[in-house]
């Protein structure tokens, strides 16, 4: 039997296209003299020095050729064998060719140097050139495909989005989708120059400030008007040109009813500009004509500000779901025939003429009114109001002549008021009223509370002046009723 002496590893990972290999070299002994010749060498992969299971199968090169007792072989004990932790090479030897003899195992076993080693990162090699998509794990990212990151993600410097050069922390080029929660409350410095009117107005919900009128059931005025059953709120104030323009800017892209007059723009009264083109039509007020009432409206378009108000003043084309129907079924047989009335479930609606009336004439008697219940003027007043520039006293009124000889803000007149709170229903702007049964044959409809246009007499409940439904002018406009709870 032979004795062999332990080999020396100097092997060194080797060779594209042998991906797993490493040269082996070793000395080998064969009776106490550097070997000559060929030898069967078999190798095995352990995990300790001694003992133990081998980590991969036994390699067995055959034929050898050892010249002066130096050999080099090629070993691949393939993939994911080397993981990185400590390992050992058992060999072992026979005479090639006739020897039927069993290997003679050499010891010990040969540890393992960090040169083959490296194999363990499997493709060191390969590093030298790129490393295949496919060999990267599934949790590392990759730039050119989609990736989610279900962890937090923090970002220690710039992030540009569409551009590759931020001037700030996050450049985003484009335009931001998605749905964001929150109040906005720590939002500062947003600067929204880019906003333009009419998106900002489709955000915003107009405020319409209402009064209640109670003491419902009370009786009529000697004249048969002011008797109200329910107790029902009204606009303190005439809807102005800032009311008027988002109702405008919210439906009117396509003003497919005439929500719109020109004389808004063209006439020196009207205080609403429009512009772009039919379907992207946009709405601006005025310089000093916001808080103005809004006028050239025809008694219809009275109508589609209380449907699109009780619709929650949407945004969108004029349909049975915003300007409408609602509190007004504006159908087309009803608008030929002339004889909408409000729904039951109205919720903002055009005040009637009976709740118009009682809201600027209406004071109890038992709380400082007149016996009849009613004052002759919407001034708590039975004088007749003093017509001058606002904001004058608890009964001016802005009327012809001696006014300003134009609709000033409402509530400019800021001292005079009716017994539940509202201003100007004496004079400023004519108000349509929504129903009056003794005109309604002409296809007209009541006006209330004379205007800058008329003299102060106009504003009295006695007066009796009525248009048709499609008529607009610079001294008509209205204010809104509501339901106590809307
Ligand atoms: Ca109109
Ligand atoms: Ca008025």
């Amino acid at each position: 039997m032979a004795c062999f002496g332990a080999a020396l590893l100097v092997g060194q990972a080797h060779g594209a296209g042998l991906e797993h290999a490493f040269s082996y070299q070793g000395r080998l002994l064969d009776g106490g003299l550097p070997a000559n010749g060929l030898y069967d060498l078999r190798f095995e992969l352990f995990s300790a020095p001694a003992a133990g299971t081998a980590s991969a199968a036994p390699l067995t090169n055959r034929a050898v050729r050892v010249a002066g007792g130096v050999f080099m072989v090629q070993l691949n004990f393939g993939t994911n064998v080397f993981s990185g932790a400590s390992c050992w090479l058992e060999i072992g030897v026979r005479p090639s060719g006739l020897t039927p003899d069993d290997f003679v195992t050499l010891s010990p076993r040969q540890p393992l140097t960090p040169a083959p080693y490296a194999l363990y990162t499997l493709q060191a090699e390969s590093l030298i050139g790129p490393i295949h998509a496919a060999q990267l794990p599934t949790n590392v990212a990759r730039l050119d495909l989609d990736q989610t990151f279900r962890g937090t993600v923090t970002f220690g410097g710039q992030v540009t989005i569409g551009s590759s050069n931020a001037p700030g922390l996050l450049d985003v080029r484009g335009s931001v989708r998605g749905s964001f929660s929150g109040d906005g409350a720590a939002l500062s410095n947003v600067t929204a120059a880019s906003l333009g009117a009419r998106q900002m107005e489709r955000l915003w919900r107009v405020p319409i400030t209402l009064v209640a009128v109670t003491n419902a059931g009370n009786a009529a005025d000697l004249n048969g008007k002011g008797a109200v059953s329910y107790d029902f709120r009204i606009g303190k104030f005439e809807v102005n040109n800032n009311q008027y323009v988002v109702f405008l800017n919210a439906m009117a892209a396509d003003d497919a009813h005439g929500l719109y007059d020109t004389n808004m723009s063209h006439n020196a009264h009207g205080g609403i500009e429009r512009s772009g083109v039919p379907g992207d039509y946009t709405y601006t007020v005025k310089p000093g004509f916001g808080h103005r009432p809004a006028v050239w409206v025809d008694f219809y378009d009275t109508l589609r500000f209380c449907n699109w108000l009780h619709n929650g003043q949407p945004t969108g084309r004029q349909d049975e779901t915003t300007t409408e129907d609602g509190a007004y079924s504006l159908t087309p047989e009803a608008l030929a025939e002339e004889n909408v009335l409000r729904n039951p479930q109205a919720r903002f609606w055009l005040p009637s003429d009976d709740e118009w009336y009682k809201a600027a004439y209406h004071q109890p008697f038992a709380d400082g009114g007149e016996p009849t219940d009613y004052w002759l003027y919407p001034t708590r007043s039975n004088d007749v109001p003093i017509s001058e520039p606002p904001p004058g006293g608890p009964t001016s009124v802005n009327s012809c002549c001696d006014g300003p000889g134009h609709a000033t803000d409402a509530g400019a007149y800021a001292n005079a008021s009716t017994w539940y709170g509202t201003f100007d229903q004496a004079g400023n702007v004519q108000e349509w009223t929504e129903w009056t049964s003794e005109f309604t044959f002409l296809r007209d409809r009541r006006v209330r509370g004379g205007s800058w246009e008329y003299n102060e007499f106009y504003s009295g409940s006695g007066d009796f002046e009525f248009d048709t439904t499609d008529y607009p002018a610079p001294g008509i406009g209205f204010r809104v009723a509501g339901a106590m709870a809307p």
